[in-house]
């Protein structure tokens, strides 16, 4: 049977990179993106599209009814920081559109889920160092509690229900299509704007403040992967570790400059330095590595001359 897809929250970061890659592979009219942003001429022309508000449950099961899909990468979510400003919402809308989306997921028999979590599940107590998959996980943002919850339901729904939920911790993650919207990591985006708009960049994170980052070519291809793996390869119900690169701001800045001459970058810590210093720095990924074969291709040196290269080429920082 061809596959259907609906992406819900298509118009996000990993949205706009992940709608783009499923329909060059399945064919533009089998990938249903849906965001709770209007439908434009121009988003239309990319493919089928619908504005949906993944809360409004009566919505998500005419959509369903319309479409029949048979996978769904449900990415709607509030980000970390933006979490910290309105946590009730952060809450609601990272939970009861998990549910909604999961409990159409299973009425309209759909044959895969995926739902993405993140670094943002370990905590103050959680080794920092080559995290292992299995720790001590106290998240004390409300990103991070909804998404060690949103884990746990993952793994629940799958032993009772039978639904079959993948799910990977995605690091930071930096790509140039779309911009990440309220989120502790995006200063790695960021930064290459700044970079070719002035030369410079000032930073909300401590100089050495590292955290796990990911290309986000590397991302895609571990979003699709894991999604489209065996059943009996998966092995983690609740979420796999996932790991491509560790860098500090300080590190990342000395590879732009080496690719840029002249680039520097200054330094204005705000709240988001709290979250970042509960996260881990780097990442054991070895159980992802071993079961379904992840394996990034992308390095920090790599990684620079792209995002200089496309941003570039997109006219940014132009005149
Ligand atoms: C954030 O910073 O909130 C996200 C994440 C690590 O999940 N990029």
């Amino acid at each position: 049977m061809a596959e259907k897809i609906i992406i819900l929250g298509s118009e996000g970061q990993v949205g706009t990179d992940l709608a783009a890659s499923l329909r060059a592979v399945y064919g533009k009219n089998n990938v249903v993106c849906s965001d709770i942003k209007p439908a434009t001429e121009e988003k239309q022309d990319l493919g089928p599209y619908e504005e949906l508000n993944v809360l409004d449950r009566n919505a998500i099961t005419e959509t369903f009814r319309k479409h029949k899909p048979t996978m769904v990468y449900h990415l709607a979510a509030m980000l970390s920081a933006t979490a910290e400003k309105f946590p009730r919402k952060g809450w609601d809308l990272n939970m009861e559109g998990m549910f909604s989306i999961f409990d159409a997921c299973m009425e309209f028999d759909v044959k895969r889920v995926f739902w993405p979590s993140s670094i943002a599940v370990f905590g103050p107590n959680t080794p920092r160092i080559d995290t292992p998959q299995f720790c001590v996980m106290d998240p004390n943002t409300i990103y991070g509690i909804s998404k060690l919850a949103g884990e746990r339901f993952c793994e629940y729904y799958h032993q009772k229900y039978g639904l079959d939920v993948r799910s990977i911790r995605y690091p930071g993650l930096i790509g140039w299509k779309a911009k990440p919207g309220g989120g502790t990591t995006d200063y790695a985006v960021d930064i290459f704007h700044q970079a070719l708009i002035q030369n410079q960049y000032t930073c909300f994170l401590k100089a050495d403040t590292a955290l796990p980052m990911m290309y986000m070519d590397d991302a895609i291809k571990a979003t699709i992967n894991v999604t489209e793996a065996d059943s009996n390869l998966i092995k983690i119900r609740s979420s796999y570790n996932l790991s491509g690169m560790s860098f500090d701001p300080k590190t990342l800045s000395d590879e732009i400059a080496r690719q840029r001459p002249g680039f520097h970058i200054d330094y204005d810590i705000d709240g988001r330095q709290q979250i970042a210093e509960s996260w881990p720095q780097s990442i054991d990924d070895s159980a992802a590595r071993n079961d379904w074969g992840w394996k990034p291709d992308f390095s920090l040196e790599t990684m620079v001359s792209e995002m200089l290269k496309q941003l570039s080429k997109m006219g940014v920082g132009a005149n």
